[in-house]
């Protein structure tokens, strides 16, 4: 019997009370080891009502996440089977990578409250206090190498569906990893991949977003470019319902990558605010301005310039200018 359990339990009773006994029959304990764990459960911040004839009931939870809320019932066939829980990482895509290699399966999630040393793109940081959603899964797809790239906008997809559906809020897709919520970054993905020259062995998605985190906390440099999912919906996000409603969509999305890529390239055309603008796109090249026309089957940004020709661009961080 775990804690989670009995938390478990406590949340879905109709009453909002069970007793002690109603308690131990469920999980096949005695009353004593109930009560203990109902003991351990107010150490660690949860505040437990205790009612003579009605029972315990659930008054206040910490904001934290709790691993087996996340799981139970979750139904997932592939992502979040395997749940990997930590108060505090360095980077849980770093964990993520560290597992893959040790041969975690396919579709194990590294989830943490907070990152000392979150990563962005090209070596950048991302500020990853509590109260946010830090994300890597490991992914073993069967695709070919030089498909990989659809696994970030699979996951841009999953995101955005799973914070519409969580918060209510408009989130879009920006090209090639971030998500907008009227026109403010709330989320990034990160994608690392290990691959041999056909085959991709694994991959770490990773995926941070903003939920209950105070926006100042945020580098002046970048705070007014940022929102947070309590900042657009005005009260606290539950992130256990964030999260479990993720890692569905995830799974829902990564089966359908595998079976019909075309089918992810056009939901993310459906969610994304890129295509359609005049753009600056930052990259390797340098600066590339023209206009957002599609995503190709690489996922790489189609643009067409002023001179008329065409380019495709793999990588790179993009400024929208305005609507073409
Ligand atoms: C990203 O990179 O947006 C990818 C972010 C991926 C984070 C997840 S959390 C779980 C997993 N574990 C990790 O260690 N990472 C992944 P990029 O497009 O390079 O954007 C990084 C830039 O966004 C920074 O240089 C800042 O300007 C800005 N930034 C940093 N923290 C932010 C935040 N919390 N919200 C919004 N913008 C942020």
């Amino acid at each position: 019997m775990s804690k989670d359990e009995i938390l478990r339990l406590l949340r879905v009773s109709t009453t909002g009370y069970l007793s002690g006994a109603e308690l131990a029959g469920k999980l096949g304990v005695s009353r004593t080891a109930v009560w203990k764990q109902i003991k351990a459960l107010e150490r660690d911040g949860f505040r437990i009502e205790a009612v003579p004839s009605k029972g315990y009931r659930l008054t206040a939870s910490p904001d934290r996440i709790v691993p087996g809320e996340v799981t139970a019932g979750l139904g997932t066939r592939v992502v979040g089977r395997e749940l990997v829980y930590r108060a505090e990482v360095v980077s849980t895509n770093t964990l993520a990578v560290e597992l893959a290699q040790a041969g975690a399966a396919d579709g194990t999630a590294v989830v943490a409250e907070s990152q000392t040393g979150g990563k962005g793109r090209l070596g950048r940081t991302w500020v990853s206090p509590s109260g946010n959603l830090a994300l890597s899964v490991i992914l073993r797809p069967a695709i070919p190498t030089h498909q990989a790239p659809l696994v970030t906008l699979m996951g841009a997809v999953a995101t955005a569906l799973a914070v519409r559906d969580a918060a209510g809020v408009p989130a879009g897709i920006k090209w090639p990893n971030d998500i907008l919520v009227n026109g403010r970054k709330v989320g990034g993905l990160l994608t690392e991949l290990s691959a041999e020259p056909d085959r991709v062995r694994h991959l770490v998605l990773g995926i941070g977003i903003n939920v209950n985190m105070d926006r100042s906390v945020l580098p002046s440099g970048f705070r007014d470019r940022t929102t947070t999912l309590s900042a657009e919906t005005g009260g606290k996000v539950d992130r256990t319902s964030l999260l479990r409603e993720l890692l569905r969509q995830l799974d829902h999305w990564y089966r359908r990558l595998q079976e019909d890529a075309a089918a992810v390239r056009e939901a993310w055309t459906g969610l994304n605010v890129t295509l359609g603008k005049r753009v600056a796109v930052s990259g390797a090249a340098g600066i590339i301005e023209g206009t957002a026309r599609a995503i190709d089957a690489e996922g790489r940004l189609v643009l067409s310039l002023d001179s008329g020709s065409t380019v495709q661009v793999a990588a790179g961080d993009v400024t929208i200018i305005k609507k073409a």
